[in-house]
């Protein structure tokens, strides 16, 4: 296939609640999409980097950067036999996996509509269907939290993760396990806690969570492997797994016993798809994280979460925890068993709705093999 021409679309949405982390609290969120054109056909991808760089080092406005001076020269214009080689033409900029990963992903779209297949077939996807969770965030009170977690409870969701930070982590898991019992549970520190937690952590054991993710450092795994010996319930990797390498040194080191995998974290579809296959045979279950993304996103998670190794419910949830409307149709749902279907059609098998894209755009750019022209 020829990357013929690309365009990319700096958008804001307002999020339908507001969501809070260890970083702080967002109300609205803004992402890059790209949309590309070859062989007759289209496809479109979404990054995961947000307005802030405080989950990731990128943000928005680094995607658009690296993406427009010095990956769309690198992609756009060129014959690739197959979209696992889209990374590797990008090799000679180093890190920026989220602005890769926008470019690689919106190539897998490409790619299957061309082949006019549904994305997760090219991809290697064995399953219809995918198993959904939520990621709750940090709220004002903790009856609010409990509130949340019973609505989300009856809308199915197999599994409940809230994110916790000192001073809302211990208490808040003793409530939800007083309330709802033996639930399927696990927590998201995203880095809030130092090696001298531990003992703290360890106060989690008695609660059989299914994992704490990433209670340290982003840049870490060392600190993990000691936390990890020190603690019962499993660590979870997200913000500390990169790249594959370094997944493949922090499951030799022991640093955890599961890994979340975003591909807009990683560099996109390829890389996952061997940071997959490298957990599978190092009997590491995998779950596919999220990033708030709207739509477009949403449904390339969905079709990479069909492969066989993920093994736990996902932070993929319905469209309308986020956005009202969604830029798809049809919107992301769920099924009252908490289980997400993969959608059937070519590529990523939703409809982008070109008229809400461009209401929620504050720029827009296009690029053809000549170069950016407005
Ligand atoms: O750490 O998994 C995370 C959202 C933004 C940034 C980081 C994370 C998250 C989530 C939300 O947990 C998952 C979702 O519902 O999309
Ligand atoms: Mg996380």
């Amino acid at each position: 296939m020829r990357i013929e021409r690309l365009e990319l679309f700096l958008c804001r949405l307002p999020l339908v609640h507001f969501f809070e982390t260890s970083f702080g609290r967002t109300y609205d969120r803004t992402f890059v999409l790209a949309r590309m054109e070859g062989d007759g056909h289209e496809g479109w991808g979404e990054a995961v980097a947000e307005g802030h760089p405080y989950y990731s080092g990128e943000t928005t406005e680094t995607v658009w950067h690296i993406v427009t001076a010095f990956l769309a020269p690198l992609v756009v214009g060129r014959e690739f036999a197959h979209p696992r080689e889209v990374f590797a033409a990008m090799k000679r900029v180093r890190t920026h996996n989220m602005a890769k990963a926008l470019l690689e992903m919106t190539a897998w779209d490409l790619y299957a509509n061309i082949r006019q297949t549904p994305l997760s077939k090219v991809l290697g996807g064995t399953r219809d269907r995918i198993a959904s969770g939520v990621s709750i965030g940090i709220q004002d009170s903790f009856d609010q939290l409990l509130e949340k977690v019973a609505k989300e409870r009856a809308a199915g969701y197999q599994r409940i993760k809230i994110k916790i930070k000192p001073g809302w982590d211990i208490e808040a898991v003793d409530r939800i396990r007083a309330r709802f019992g033996d639930i399927p549970l696990m927590v998201d520190a995203n880095a809030a806690y130092k090696l001298e937690d531990a003992a703290h952590l360890a106060r989690l054991d008695p609660y059989d969570l299914m994992m704490i993710e990433q209670p340290l450092e982003y840049d870490d795994v060392m600190d993990h492997v000691a936390l990890q010996a020190a603690i019962a319930t499993p660590v979870c990797l997200d913000e500390s797994i990169h790249t594959v390498r370094i997944a493949r040194d922090a499951v030799a080191a022991k640093a955890c016993r599961i890994i979340n995998i975003k591909p807009g974290r990683v560099g996109g579809h390829q890389q996952s798809i061997e940071l997959h296959d490298l957990c599978a045979a190092h009997d590491i279950p995998v779950w596919h994280g999220g990033m708030l993304e709207s739509g477009i996103g949403r449904a390339h998670n969905i079709h990479l979460a069909s492969l066989p190794n993920f093994r736990l419910p996902g932070d993929i949830a319905a469209s309308k925890r986020y956005y009202v409307p969604d830029l798809i149709e049809p919107a992301i749902d769920i099924a009252a068993d908490g289980t997400i279907e993969v959608p059937t059609g070519p590529g990523i098998g939703v409809t982008v709705v070109r008229s809400r894209v461009e209401q929620a755009t504050e720029r827009h750019v296009a690029i053809d093999a000549r170069g950016a022209a407005r």
